[in-house]
């Protein structure tokens, strides 16, 4: 019994270990290897910014949270003009915040597309604005060398034959057919995986209503892979996401990886993929009036966290409506950015961490020529110079800082701990990250 327990927790903190398939290897490649991308919320919701009547709370919801009626929603249509959009400056922005992988609203709840759809009214041609948006992105992203990817919501508030409509509404119902919906949600589908060029992702959304099944969401999820078989996508194409927290419920479900929403799991789980999605602020979609931003020193030190536990982060920008990064997000995308350039090597590309816990910040590992290659995330910078990591066997080899890469520090063992010797200030104080190679792969600390 106590075998078996030593066996879970070895693996559990150990997840370079785990053999996975290996055709699915080779199509989750890329994608593990970026560790970071962005997200970008954007369509008609953009225009009321948030606001409506006497509330400014609202996002991309606010159809549904304002409870406007379609007839009135719609004229935003009208209105939809950024003419400040352009999107090599978009890819620009991301590729210098360190992200490889951009994923853009295609359409979200509100029905909107903003792409040519030969399938609906309802899209970006019949805008003042009349230019493909996907398009333009799509050509930035290959000039630049980003993968694209698209999100898009299965939930339709528009489509007369999205069914169930929302409960507060007095339209009908009549007639509705949701496998007609269906049909319209695979030719746009068609669409956006072959008039693009390749796709990384897509990213599904709005699986939760109760018209949704695990037969449509497996249909769905093959339908796409066999439009582009190299084609990863979410989680939320099935019914088998567990709540917020957005990792796969036991059973079989359709999907590559989780997807946690606004929050960072406790710990990693090896074998499983997943990518948490945030906001920088409380708004998903551009809110004018939210001013409550994360800092850059939380969304560095998440980023390096979520990499310590085998994840993917993809943080949001929701563009303004003239086609603008609010200036909030571009002051948080440079900070990043600059850290990055230092420090990138211990995200991309890199495992969980093989520690529990490490008190002074967080651990991220490349396994190189049969060695490991520790990338040591330090927050709080020790007073007396002394960094322990603690429970680690394997003899050392080199340790320097990715900040000052030629200047080696000295690393000395006590106990079952290795001490490197620090200097006096923190190159970062963010997080530095100190290299620790050893030898042979990292034994487990149990
Ligand atoms: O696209 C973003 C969100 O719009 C979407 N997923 C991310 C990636 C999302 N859909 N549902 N939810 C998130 C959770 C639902 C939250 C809700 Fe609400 C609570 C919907 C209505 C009440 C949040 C708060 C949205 C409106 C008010």
């Amino acid at each position: 019994m106590n075998l078996i327990l030593l066996l879970v927790i070895s693996l559990w903190f150990c997840p370079a270990g785990m053999a996975r398939d290996l055709p699915e290897d080779t199509r989750m490649e890329w994608w593990r290897e970026a560790r970071f991308g962005m997200f970008i919320h954007w369509g008609l919701y953009s225009i009321p910014a948030g606001a409506w009547e006497d509330k400014t709370t609202h996002g991309e919801w606010i159809r549904q949270t304002a409870q406007i009626p379609i007839e009135v929603y719609d004229q935003f249509i009208g209105e939809f003009n950024p003419l400040k959009f352009d999107a090599d400056e978009w890819v620009r922005m991301a590729k210098a915040a360190g992200m490889k992988y951009i994923v853009l609203t295609s359409k979200h709840h509100d029905g909107f597309c903003l792409f040519n759809s030969n399938y609906t009214d309802f899209d970006i041609m019949n805008t003042p604005f009349k230019r493909d948006i996907l398009k333009e992105l799509a050509d930035a992203c290959r000039d630049q060398g980003i993968k694209l990817c698209w999100y898009h919501s299965i939930m339709d508030w528009h489509h007369p034959d999205y069914l169930p409509r929302r409960s507060w509404e007095d339209r009908s119902a009549d007639g509705a057919e949701l496998d007609r919906y269906i049909t319209y949600m695979k030719n746009q589908l068609k669409e956006l995986v072959t008039n693009y060029g390749d796709i990384g992702v897509l990213w599904f959304d709005g699986e939760w209503e109760d018209t949704w099944h695990h037969e449509y969401g497996q249909d769905l999820y093959d339908y796409v892979r066999s439009l582009q078989p190299s084609i990863i996508i979410n989680n939320r194409v099935d019914v088998g996401r567990s709540g917020m927290q957005g990792l796969t419920k036991k059973g079989s479900y359709a999907g590559d990886f989780g997807t946690p929403e606004q929050e960072i799991p406790p710990t990693g789980i090896p074998g499983v993929d997943w990518e948490t999605c945030m906001t920088m602020n409380d708004h998903w979609g551009y809110n004018k009036n939210d001013n409550n931003w994360k800092s850059d020193v939380d969304l560095i030190r998440k980023l390096a966290d979520i990499a310590s536990k085998g994840g993917n982060f993809l943080l949001n920008v929701g563009p303004t409506a003239e086609g603008l990064f609010p200036q909030p997000s571009i002051a948080r995308l440079h900070a990043i950015g600059r850290w990055m350039q230092v420090n990138g090597v211990a995200i991309y590309g890199t495992s969980a961490s093989p520690f529990k816990d490490l008190s002074w910040g967080r651990c991220t590992q490349k396994s190189i020529k049969g060695n490991t290659r520790l990338y040591l995330h330090v927050f709080s910078w020790p007073a007396d110079g002394q960094l322990v990591v603690p429970g680690i066997y394997n003899n050392p080899g080199d340790a320097f800082l990715l900040a000052a890469p030629t200047k080696k520090l000295a690393v000395h063992r006590k106990e079952d701990a290795l001490v490197i010797n620090l200097p006096e200030t923190a190159p970062d104080l963010i997080n530095s990250v100190v290299v620790l190679d050893v030898a042979g792969k990292r034994e487990c600390a149990i």
